[in-house]
């Protein structure tokens, strides 16, 4: 099954004062898709996997899914992704690239199937590309306008 109690879907909620954290077992939402913006849309319409800007911005998504997860260091799903042109990597919420943490030699694309991004290969807080439809945690932002 896609869904199983170890999965989770963690939503940052990006507020005034700060960023704010629901964490959700998957088995608490009726349908989960892995990685396309969709994903995040179920759980909140307007919801986007994370991009990431600063090094403090991926440490403090390291540690919030290490937490939430209690899983340290498992692998996880960012906004970064090159499905519509090989090897032009762009964020999913259309934000400017300004940061990035690949591990060595990576983007590879190995099979030639490797379009998204996630935190977490060998080395904590690196970056690596998988295939889409890999089953991993994933974060999902959003801005809180009230
Ligand atoms: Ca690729
Ligand atoms: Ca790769």
């Amino acid at each position: 099954a896609l869904c199983d109690a170890t999965l989770q879907v963690v939503v940052v909620l990006h507020t005034t004062t700060g960023w704010n954290l629901i964490v959700q077992n998957c088995k608490s939402l009726k349908q989960i898709i892995f990685y396309f913006k969709a994903t995040c849309a179920l759980v909140v319409a307007e919801a986007t996997l994370p991009s990431i800007h600063t090094e403090k911005q991926n440490d403090f998504l390291h540690d919030l899914v290490s937490n939430a997860t209690k899983h340290h260091d498992r692998p996880f799903w960012i906004g970064f992704n090159d499905i519509n042109v090989e090897g032009n990597f762009k964020w999913s919420d259309g934000s400017k690239i300004n940061f990035i943490n690949w591990y060595n030699e990576v983007p590879d694309d190995f099979n030639e199937h490797e379009d998204c991004v996630h935190m977490n290969h060998h080395i904590p807080k690196k970056w690596n590309d998988l295939p889409c439809d890999e089953k991993l945690p994933y974060v999902c932002a959003y801005q809180n306008k009230s």
